[in-house]
């Protein structure tokens, strides 16, 4: 049966606040976690993921968990290895302790960073091309989507990876002309994660239908995902205004954008 109530972690953040206001629409009872407290949701649970008794409280009867929560950018190795390395195993812990059978997993593009952008007639980028982790924080994303393989070989708990482009109300940027993500397109593709059949784990690319797609998005349509919007029409003024990628700029280099010449964050 298609899950009903859904456990969403990082609830308090960018992608989860979005997706708090977009997912009830198709039916979901959403439970709320986050370290931070929620504005107008009292019933939120607040919890690191630190905490196992907690977590395992928080997925207690859900049918499935969209796990958001984490360090979302560069960071130190201790802190991306507290929150989203062993934050994500105590996750799926209570998940199998629970007996809850479906996660769909924020990854991200940056599990990938280091990958050569297409250029020209290039191909598009295949779903199973090398990962190239371009930041501590994408290293954690290539973690998470091995943990992901694991817990399926291992335990028959099913995933949904899903390599998150850039999901905001609007592209910002010409680079994010290419992996944008419409938030009703996050919405419609996190329902298809929830509700196909048989994913056991499945990797998928999360964009857009973007005229200036980089990646192939055929493992997400097979999902049933359909995306509606496309990045294009906010093209003119983003590439006015900063003009169109440099092929001489390492920052435009690859798809993980200016992630892949970061300086590492040492502690302290
Ligand atoms: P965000 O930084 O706005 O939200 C993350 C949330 O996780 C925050 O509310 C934070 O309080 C919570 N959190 C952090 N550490 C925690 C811990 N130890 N225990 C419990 N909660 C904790 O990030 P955003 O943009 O909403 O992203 C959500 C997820 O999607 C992240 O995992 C991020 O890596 C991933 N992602 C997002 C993309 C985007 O375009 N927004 C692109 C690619 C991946
Ligand atoms: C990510 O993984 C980040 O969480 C998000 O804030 C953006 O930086 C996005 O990637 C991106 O690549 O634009």
């Amino acid at each position: 049966p298609a899950p009903r109530t859904v456990l969403l972690t990082g609830a308090a953040g960018g992608l989860g606040t979005l997706m708090r206001g977009l997912l009830p629409a198709y039916g979901y009872e959403l439970r709320l976690i986050d370290l931070r407290p929620i504005d107008g949701e009292p019933d939120a649970i607040i919890a690191d993921l630190g905490d196992r008794e907690a977590l395992r409280e928080a997925v207690r009867g859900v049918d499935a968990i969209i796990h958001l929560a984490g360090i979302s950018l560069e960071s130190s190795f201790d802190k991306i290895l507290k929150a989203n390395i062993e934050g994500t195993y105590n996750l799926y812990e209570a998940a199998r302790e629970e007996g809850v059978e479906r996660i769909v997993f924020a990854s991200s593009n940056h599990a990938v960073g280091f990958t050569p952008r297409p250029r020209g007639d290039d191909p598009l980028i295949p779903i199973d091309t090398p990962r190239r982790p371009d930041t501590f924080y994408g290293l954690s994303k290539s973690f998470g989507e091995d943990l992901a393989q694991f817990y399926w070989d291992k335990h028959g708990m099913e995933t949904v990876s899903v390599r998150i482009g850039s999901c905001f109300p609007e592209p910002t940027s010409v680079r994010m002309l290419s992996v944008w993500m419409s938030p009703g397109d996050g919405a419609r593709l996190f329902h298809a994660a929830l509700t196909a059949e048989d994913v056991q784990h499945t990797v998928v690319y999360g964009s857009s239908a973007n005229t200036r797609v980089w990646w192939d998005l055929s493992t997400a349509r097979a999902l049933g995902y359909e995306p509606q919007d496309d990045s294009e029409p906010y093209a003119e003024k983003l590439v006015a205004e900063q003009g169109e990628l440099d092929p001489e700029n390492p920052d435009h280099a690859c798809l993980g954008g200016h992630f892949v010449t970061k300086p590492p964050i040492w502690p302290h």
